[in-house]
């Protein structure tokens, strides 16, 4: 049929075969070949029924999701789904993998589904902010019943054949030799002299409506409010396969799949599944060789180190941990086994994991006993001194060919690496508390670190199953410059009239979990604070400095851990309360720089934190510290918590237009030059009429 659809025909059995590597996209070439291989069929007389499988490691995984958003091709995948169900001849659809989104409908809209035993079936499309636009909202609740449909069609999960087989969502396990097993059944059904029943005319699954629809009120009452609506149009959709004629039904959902297809939202969401995977490409890949890690030296028991050590025994390698004393080593061990003890009880992993990744773990007080680590990953306090003096003793100590790593957030990689004989071992791992749950690892790349201890990093954070992006030396990478700006944006808006309060709320609604300044109080106003002072000389004495945030510091109000910062902590509570204490420090502070307080409205506060942060991200891109613009969206998704279905501070940029976004920096400018100055590459872009995803190359 074409170079993604084989056609053969064996013993009366035409076999299509789809072969469209890496997951077997349902792109515009599948589905065509896939119309003519069906019709193919249909029209030879020696054919009896028809096995559908693919080649690979998966049965399709879903639509071709970089065709979303160009010009539709037909035919579409509905075209395809309704072609097969309505195929004269029986349909056995052979699957495998992770048959998911359009692929598991194509299996659905199939007379008789048979999926090997390692099958995993599900509908992502809610995590690209859409829903199964080719009839799977309604073949679903027809063969599984409308609440199982519902479930997985709103989770997004995936679920195993042994499920599946359970809910009737297949008809059969294959334990080995698919092929053979679905050849077999399809000329079981060639020969049945009964008509085979199509999906859409089954009601195996379907439930009373009137139950029904009491289930469908209550799930619509409980839709959490955080700004997603697919999962209501999801709803809907389920409903309307109980309710309406399959037709009516088809076509209801094929218009709330269009509507969500065109939200901001899921090109939004899109673009982060794109973005997340367009990380992993950085130009060291193309001269640098992984090194194999299996034995990591930890230094540094405290909360970073023992997360860092559960990543690693998570993965399977060994792990060894130093401290500077025995109770230190106690402790950050002790540390490491409560959390693997808290995976074993919640049933993350199993007992024989957990006694394989405590027998992997082991603690000591001397140096020597790193000399046969691949990696050593230094986690110590924020210290630059006490940093050089962990590097100077590593030095001592490791193989010529072993890496030495950095968690450090801030510090001058290039400086530490000066420390030791081989600079070109030496690289940042920047994990992101609780490192054993936090998906983000900022790989920062110093001036002499060679291409294979890059690519080392990557293919690490692959292995433990982190979203790695990489980073050039400067202060706070990526993450922590951009929450930098964020936090002066947010200071300059609390100083010159809001409240830390009305901020919160705003950037809540804007579809942060947490506020800024509830954020500043979760890690502690301290932290900063040290960093301030430190800082304070060097200070430029144009720039804006703000204050409240010392003075309430100075009243060692730092914030949940003394119970007392931006909001007081009850014991045990986690939401803090409003003090109007600190209002009134804030209130004394603008009387002494002689600020008279004006109000913002919330658009005011979203539109002033945007544009701080697109800005710092253009700085990073022009300083080539973010190699493209995806990348920054990724590290503020995963490592700052910036809501997923925005897509990230420079896509919300392309969003909003450059011009707006221009306007904007060029009015906040007039207040306060140095830091809302536009960069440079701004302009550059909209002069050339682009936007920032035209550097997402
Ligand atoms: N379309 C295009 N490319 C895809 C793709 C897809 N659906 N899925 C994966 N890829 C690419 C991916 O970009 C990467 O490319 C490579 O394959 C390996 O992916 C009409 C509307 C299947 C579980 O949402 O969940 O069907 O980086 O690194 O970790 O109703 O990929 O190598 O160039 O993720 O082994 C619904 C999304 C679409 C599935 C495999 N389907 N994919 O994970 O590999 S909408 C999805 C995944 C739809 C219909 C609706 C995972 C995976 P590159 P990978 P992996």
């Amino acid at each position: 049929m074409n170079s993604v659809v084989k056609y053969t025909v064996r013993d009366g059995i035409a076999v299509i075969t789809i072969n469209n590597q890496p997951v077997n996209a349902l792109g515009f070439d599948v589905r065509d070949g896939l119309i003519n291989a069906i019709n193919a069929a249909n029209n030879n007389g020696d054919v009896s029924a028809i096995l559908l499988r693919a080649q690979g490691r998966t049965f399709p995984a879903g639509a071709d999701i970089k065709e979303f958003g160009l010009p539709p091709r037909a035919p579409s995948l509905p075209d395809v789904c309704n072609t097969i169900e309505n195929s004269s001849k029986p349909v056995v659809a052979a699957i495998h993998g992770t048959t998911l989104g359009g692929g598991f409908e194509l299996a659905l809209a199939a007379h008789y589904r048979i999926a090997h035993k390692d099958t995993k079936v599900g509908f992502p499309e809610v995590n690209l902010g859409l829903l199964p636009g080719a009839g799977g909202t309604q073949r679903l609740p027809r063969l599984s019943g409308g609440l199982p449909a519902l479930n997985l069609i709103m989770t997004g999960k995936q679920v195993n054949a042994q499920f599946a087989l359970k809910r009737n969502m297949i008809d059969a396990i294959s334990e080995d030799n698919l092929l053979m097993v679905g050849l077999k059944m399809a000329l079981k059904l060639g020969q049945r002299k009964t008509p085979i029943t199509a999906t859409k005319d089954r009601r195996d699954g379907m439930q009373d409506p009137v139950s029904y629809q009491k289930v469908m009120r209550m799930r619509r009452s409980e839709l959490p409010d955080d700004g997603m609506f697919v999962p209501g149009k999801i709803i809907d959709c389920v409903e309307a396969a109980l309710l309406l004629p399959f037709e009516s039904g088809l076509a209801f959902e094929r218009e709330m799949f269009e509507d969500c297809l065109a939200s901001e939202q899921s090109k939004a969401l899109r673009h982060v599944f794109i973005a997340e995977r367009k990380a992993a490409k950085i130009p060291e890949l193309e001269t640098g060789t992984a090194r194999d890690v299996k034995t990591v030296g930890i230094v540094g028991g405290g909360l970073m180190g023992a997360g860092i050590a559960v990543v690693m025994l998570t993965a399977g390698m060994t792990v060894k941990m130093i401290e500077r004393d025995q109770e230190s080593l106690h402790l950050g061990l002790s540390r490491i086994k409560a959390i693997l003890d808290g995976n074993l009880s919640s049933g993350r992993i199993t007992k024989g994991a957990h006694e394989a990744q405590l027998n992997h773990l082991s603690g000591t007080l001397d140096y020597n006993d790193f000399a046969d680590v691949d990696l050593a990953i230094e986690a110590i306090f924020e210290d630059k001194t006490a940093k050089e003096n962990v590097f100077k003793n590593l030095n001592n100590v490791l193989r010529d060919d072993a890496i030495l790593a950095t968690n450090t957030s801030y510090l001058d990689i290039d400086e530490l690496a000066q420390t030791v004989d081989r600079p070109e071992n030496v690289i940042g791992l920047h994990f992101f508390s609780p490192a054993h749950i936090m998906k983000l690892l900022e790989v920062v790349v110093a001036g002499k670190t060679s291409p294979d201890v890059v690519a080392t990093g990557f293919a690490l954070a692959k292995s433990i199953r982190k979203i790695p992006v990489r980073a050039g030396v400067t202060d706070g990478f990526i993450g922590n410059r951009i929450f930098k700006a964020y936090r002066a944006a947010v200071e300059f808006i609390v100083e010159d009239g809001a409240s830390p309060y009305q901020v919160d709320a705003a950037m809540r609604a804007f579809g942060f979990k947490l506020g800024p300044f509830q954020v500043f109080d979760l890690a502690g106003l301290d932290i900063a604070w040290a960093q301030r002072k430190r800082a304070a000389a060097t200070r430029d004495p144009k720039a804006r400095y703000v204050s409240f945030a010392d003075k309430i510091c100075e009243k060692n109000w730092f914030g949940r851990k003394t119970g007392q910062g931006y909001y007081t902590y009850e014991k045990g509570v986690q939401i803090g309360k409003e003090d109007p204490r600190v209002l009134e420090i804030i209130v004394a502070e603008r009387k002494a720089q002689n600020i008279q307080p004006r109000a913002f409205t919330d658009k005011e506060i979203q539109d002033r934190v945007l544009a701080a942060m697109i800005n710092e991200g253009a700085r990073l891109l022009d300083e080539k510290i973010a190699l493209r613009p995806s990348d920054i969206d990724v590290v503020m998704i995963h490592g700052y918590g910036f809501p997923r279905w925005r897509g990230g501070p420079m896509k919300q940029a392309d969003i909003r237009g450059l011009i707006y976004v221009q306007s904007k920096l060029r009015a906040l400018e007039k207040e306060e030059p140095l830091f809302w100055k536009p960069s440079g590459l701004i302009g550059d872009l909209m002069k050339n009429g682009k936007g920032f995803d035209a550097l997402n190359g």
